[in-house]
């Protein structure tokens, strides 16, 4: 079965990269419009970015952003199928063309961009950080008193390099445990076999509102690096990366503009405000420049939301998360999302 699966997986990188090796622009949206969907790359359980409700739909941030992509390519934000993949699966997944996006929590990073034959748009869905998740029973109040202690990490992923660059640079001694998921990590602080869980610290919330016990468990103060996690997709086809950016933007842009999934219909028609109305494609050939429907943003927004709706709707207040918008506000409400403009 893994043989066949990988046999596949080369049989359409090859159609997809064609015979020169390098991936053609439009070869992806060629292949996407030929199939019927968009192949989406997600994690295999992360509340809140992407993970299976009881009828198995796969529900989060991340899963909506290939949600969207689908909305502007065919009007259809179903027409999405998800790959759940692990860390250390996932670049391999995308280069071999088993996926069309990436869009698993994912920190864009120099090599990651430059050095595995993968772009990132630049849509970056949610800027985090790693955190430490400890058992309160430590008494341990900063990460600076961390010496000595067993931690446990996911394979394959920025938070092992940048977990080992903070204890060196703080003169700090500890013993890395790897796992492949993050249950195993979480199941391994519950049992003590670790001190501590680290991860980006939105998940460190969402992990440990899945322990027996939460209220045992602190979240401690510092944040250790940058991860601003966003999409990622195959080098070498700019108008595949050209629509998946945009996509992000549209649906900044459109919080900005205060259009939401209950108004974009209505102001489609009977806007006045030209930014809007280039947005919503009433006036304009904004999508036609990036060989989607004219009335992709109206479709992004109906189907799956604003920014700022599909943040509240899966990592928001509202949600087991009770993340606040932070450095993910938009640029003029106090936070670092800023998109430049549709026109
Ligand atoms: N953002 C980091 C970490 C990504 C990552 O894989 N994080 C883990 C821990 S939060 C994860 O997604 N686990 C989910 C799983 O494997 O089920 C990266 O890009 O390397």
């Amino acid at each position: 079965m893994k043989v066949l699966k990988s046999t596949l997986a080369i049989v359409s990188a090859a159609a997809v990269l064609g015979v020169s090796g390098f991936a053609q622009a439009g070869a992806t949206l060629d292949a996407v419009q030929k199939k019927g969907f968009v192949q989406c790359g997600v994690s295999d359980g992360l509340p809140g970015f992407s993970v299976p409700d009881a009828s198995g739909k796969i529900l989060g941030i991340d899963a909506d952003v290939c949600r969207a992509v689908a909305a502007a390519v065919f009007g259809d934000a179903t027409k999405v199928k998800f790959s759940q993949l692990n860390a250390k699966e996932r670049f391999t997944a995308l280069q071999s063309g088993e996926v069309d996006i990436l869009s698993r929590n994912t920190t864009m990073t120099s090599s990651r961009d430059a050095g595995m034959g993968l772009k990132f748009p630049g849509f970056i869905t949610y800027y985090d950080g790693i955190g430490f998740l400890v058992n309160s029973k430590l008494g341990v109040k900063s990460a600076k008193e961390l010496d000595g202690a067993t931690i446990c990490i996911q394979a394959g992923t920025t938070t092992e390099l940048n977990v080992s660059d903070y204890f060196r640079g703080n003169n700090l001694k500890y013993t890395p445990i790897t796992f492949d998921t993050s249950d195993e990590s979480a199941k391994s602080l519950e049992s003590g076999r670790c001190d501590v869980l680290t991860s980006d610290k939105s998940q460190l919330f969402a992990q440990r509102s899945k322990l027996a016990a939460p209220k045992d468990y602190v979240v401690l103060p510092e944040t250790i690096s940058k991860e601003p996690l966003g999409p990622v997709v195959r080098n070498g086809d700019d108008e595949w990366l050209a629509i998946v950016r945009w996509v992000g933007y549209a649906m900044l842009n459109a919080e900005e503009a205060g259009i939401t999934s209950k108004n974009v219909e209505a102001e489609a028609k009977s806007t006045k405000n030209p930014d809007v109305a280039r947005l919503l494609g009433a006036d304009g050939e904004y999508g036609k420049d990036l060989k989607v429907k004219k009335d992709w943003v109206v479709q992004i927004v109906k189907q799956v939301g604003n920014y700022g709706e599909v943040f509240e709707r899966n990592l928001g207040k509202s949600t087991p998360l009770e993340i606040d918008r932070g450095l993910n506000a938009l640029w003029n409400n106090g936070g670092i999302q800023y998109a430049p403009p549709v026109r």
